[in-house]
């Protein structure tokens, strides 16, 4: 079977939002798939994404890890196995409807007609915010400004969680080699997209703060944020950031069956 498109989407304590979330990518009706990435959550996420996998037999999938091991490990995971089952469009996607799963469709049109990574922007014309307090909305604006003073990467909203990479792409990156979980998480992989040579375009969207639930954005993310921009310009001026990020043929293979087993023996 041709697998096309999988959304991913990480979470921690999102009951109140996940199964309309789900529900929301389904009535689509484009085909999309899902991957839950769970890290445990306390407040149950992973027993309702049980509860409605017959319901979406086939179109929905649930990874279950031991505790909060933060958004970058849990897209990295989330990869690893999308590329695994021979997916082709994988996407980056949070489960509380700040990013809006009807844009979802856009994101597939840009890289199905040659871009390797398409950005849900909210900082290019058209691209907006809705309801984030302004403290979050300077945050945000000022991690982009910084990003692209540091990096020279030409992406207006670096930090964007809601994203579109080809299989091309995720399989030349060496998924091993990327170092950070929060937001920098984010812009790096768009930096070891770049530095790649893959194409990226911004495709404008509307970002609206959560309703329910609360956000698990926290000082040490900010901090990685700072530190981390600079040290990724840093390793790109002078230690070859780019042969760290090169997939050399075995660090994205990873045969899930195998891990299980391998967990189970212990
Ligand atoms: N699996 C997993 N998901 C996480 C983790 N931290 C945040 N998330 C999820 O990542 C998405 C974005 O997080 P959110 O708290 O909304 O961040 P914000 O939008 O920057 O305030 C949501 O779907 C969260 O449930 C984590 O440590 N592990
Ligand atoms: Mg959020």
């Amino acid at each position: 079977m041709y697998l096309e498109k999988i959304v991913i989407i990480p979470t921690y304590n999102e009951k109140e939002n996940i199964e309309k979330i789900i529900g929301a990518v389904m009535h689509l009706q484009l085909n999309f798939h899902v991957l839950i990435i769970d890290d445990d959550s306390p407040d149950g996420t992973a027993v309702i994404v049980k509860s409605l996998m017959p319901r979406y037999a086939g179109q929905l999938f649930l990874e279950q890890r031991k505790g909060k091991l933060g958004l970058g490990t849990a897209y990295i995971h989330g990869f690893k196995w999308a590329i695994d089952k021979g997916y082709h469009f994988i996407f980056e996607m949070d489960a509380d409807f700040s990013h809006n799963p009807n844009d979802l469709e856009r994101l597939y049109a840009a890289c199905k007609s040659g871009a390797g990574v398409a950005v849900g922007s909210r900082y290019v014309k058209g691209g907006a915010v809705a309801n984030w307090p302004a403290n979050r909305i300077l945050l945000s604006r000022g991690a982009s400004l910084y990003t692209r003073i540091i990096t020279w990467m030409p992406v207006k909203d670096p930090t964007a969680g809601f994203v579109c990479y080809t299989k091309e792409v995720l399989e030349a990156i060496n998924l091993d080699g990327i170092e950070f979980v929060g937001y920098a998480f984010q812009i790096e992989m768009k930096f070891a997209a770049w530095k790649l040579g893959f194409k990226i375009v911004e495709v404008p969207i509307t970002f609206i703060d959560r309703e329910f639930g609360a956000s698990k954005m926290n000082k040490g993310i900010v901090k990685e944020g700072i530190l981390g921009v600079l040290k990724l310009r840093w390793h790109s001026l002078f230690k070859n950031y780019r042969k760290r990020v090169t997939n050399t043929g075995f660090s994205n293979k990873v045969n899930f069956q195998e891990t299980e087993v391998l967990l189970e023996g212990k």
